[in-house]
């Protein structure tokens, strides 16, 4: 006798199956209640967000906002109980992702959530840097900041639970946030955001499960982008930059290392930055978030050297200089030590970033290789300043 399994039984079980085993609920049948009507909430409000839209492309207007979201009570709790942009929300069906099928998202309302000019203010100030930001034209930003949200959390709760399928990407305001993987069944902590950064873009952008947990460790503010506006605007603008940088990442002797996907992951994660003449990349002493290739133009490298009494001899000595194709920014993120020296552009120049987050997760492998020519800095600092000088801190 054959039986029959109705289409989606699996995925249904099997998505109730991972809460289960993510949350280990007490009482499973009150956590299948809970489940399965969030679920059944969520189609709801599926299908509705789907009329609105189909509405809202009808009369032509701006789709404002599918939560009751408003600019007067940013601040209070109502915030925290926003459904739609619930971090618990049941997974969201998966679609393989094939830029060039995606016409259709073209002509998709843009989504806006109004925001008042203070809040406008500080979102842009949270998104200055962020590195998937970077490559986008002037319109695309915009497009991005009206499609933001904001999200509070409080301490100890997850914004992302590792395993689930991916809602949104978010851009810190403010929060300390731990990066939590479970390694061997257990959650450690591999990584950190302190009040800067954006997490979250990976499983949107290979539609995979959440690769790890978030946690706020205190009270913090956070913007949201949906996964249909991500898409559309960063996952769209990738395909585009593969082919910008493709060329050039291949020729980059550091990366060779790297297989040919691993090299176009670091592509879809990378911002490009410019520098005028002599403006300052790095800073000697600082704190390191991110490491830089160098795509055009030079860079050169300044060094304040330290006796062996410990004084400062405040003149800066240059040490070195990097060119199209080489790294620089590395020492710091792998001794987790601040900056050991500074530099500054040559000329116009633009560099390649890469953050911290994703060096850790991506240049594993080429990890090796700079420390290999870390040690050879160590012996040209005693050719240039002789034995005498300590340059470690
Ligand atoms: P996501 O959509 O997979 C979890 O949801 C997010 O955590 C992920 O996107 C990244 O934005 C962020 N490995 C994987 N994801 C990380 C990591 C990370 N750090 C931050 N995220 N590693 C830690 C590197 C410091 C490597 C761990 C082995
Ligand atoms: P960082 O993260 O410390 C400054 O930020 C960067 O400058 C550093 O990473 C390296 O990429 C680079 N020789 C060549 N490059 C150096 C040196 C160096 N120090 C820092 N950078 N040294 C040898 C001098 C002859 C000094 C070694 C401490």
């Amino acid at each position: 006798m054959s039986i029959e399994i109705p289409a989606g039984l699996t995925d249904l079980l099997q998505g109730y199956t991972v809460e289960v085993l993510q949350r280990r609920p007490p009482d499973l049948v009150e956590f299948a209640i809970q489940y399965f009507t969030r679920l059944q909430d969520s189609r709801k409000h599926d299908r509705h967000v789907k009329e609105s839209l189909a509405d809202s492309t009808q009369k032509g207007v701006a789709f404002d906002s599918i939560s009751a979201e408003s600019n007067e009570d940013e601040d209070s709790d109502d915030a925290y109980s926003d459904v739609c942009h619930s971090h618990f929300a049941p997974p969201v069906c998966a679609e393989a992702y094939n830029p060039d099928d995606d016409e259709d998202e073209d002509f998709e309302p843009r989504v806006v959530h109004s925001k008042s000019d203070e809040q406008r203010r500080r979102l842009q100030d949270a998104c200055r840097d962020i590195l998937l930001f970077k490559t986008l034209d002037q319109e695309q930003f915009s497009e991005v900041l009206d499609g933001m949200f904001q999200v509070l959390v409080k301490p100890q709760e997850h914004i992302i639970n590792q395993g689930e399928d991916g809602d949104n990407f978010y851009v810190i305001e403010r929060g300390v946030y731990d990066v939590i993987v479970l390694i061997d069944g257990v959650g450690k902590c591999v990584g950190k955001y302190d009040n800067k950064g954006s997490f979250g873009e990976l499983a949107l952008m290979y539609n995979t499960p959440r690769s790890a947990t978030i946690m706020a460790t205190q009270e913090g503010a956070l913007w949201g982008l949906d996964r249909v506006t991500f898409h559309r605007l960063i996952v769209k603008n990738n395909a585009k930059k593969r082919k910008m940088y493709e060329a050039f990442i291949e020729c980059v002797p550091l990366l060779k290392a790297l297989e040919l996907s691993e090299r176009m992951k670091i592509v879809d994660v990378v911002g490009m930055r410019a520098f005028k003449d002599e403006e300052c990349i790095i800073t000697q002493g600082e704190k390191a978030d991110c490491f830089y290739i160098v795509e055009s133009g030079q860079v050169k490298i300044m060094i304040v050297s330290k006796t062996k009494a410990g004084q400062l001899d405040n003149a800066e000595v240059e040490i070195a200089r990097c060119s199209r194709g080489q790294y620089f920014g590395e020492l710091a993120l792998v001794t987790n030590k601040p900056r050991a020296a500074s530099v500054y552009a040559v000329g116009d120049t633009k560099c390649l970033v890469i953050d911290i987050q994703a060096f850790e997760r991506l240049l594993g492998s080429c990890k090796e290789i700079m420390k290999r020519n870390i040690s050879q800095y160590e012996n040209q600092l005693v050719a240039l300043f002789g034995s005498s000088v300590d340059l470690k801190h």
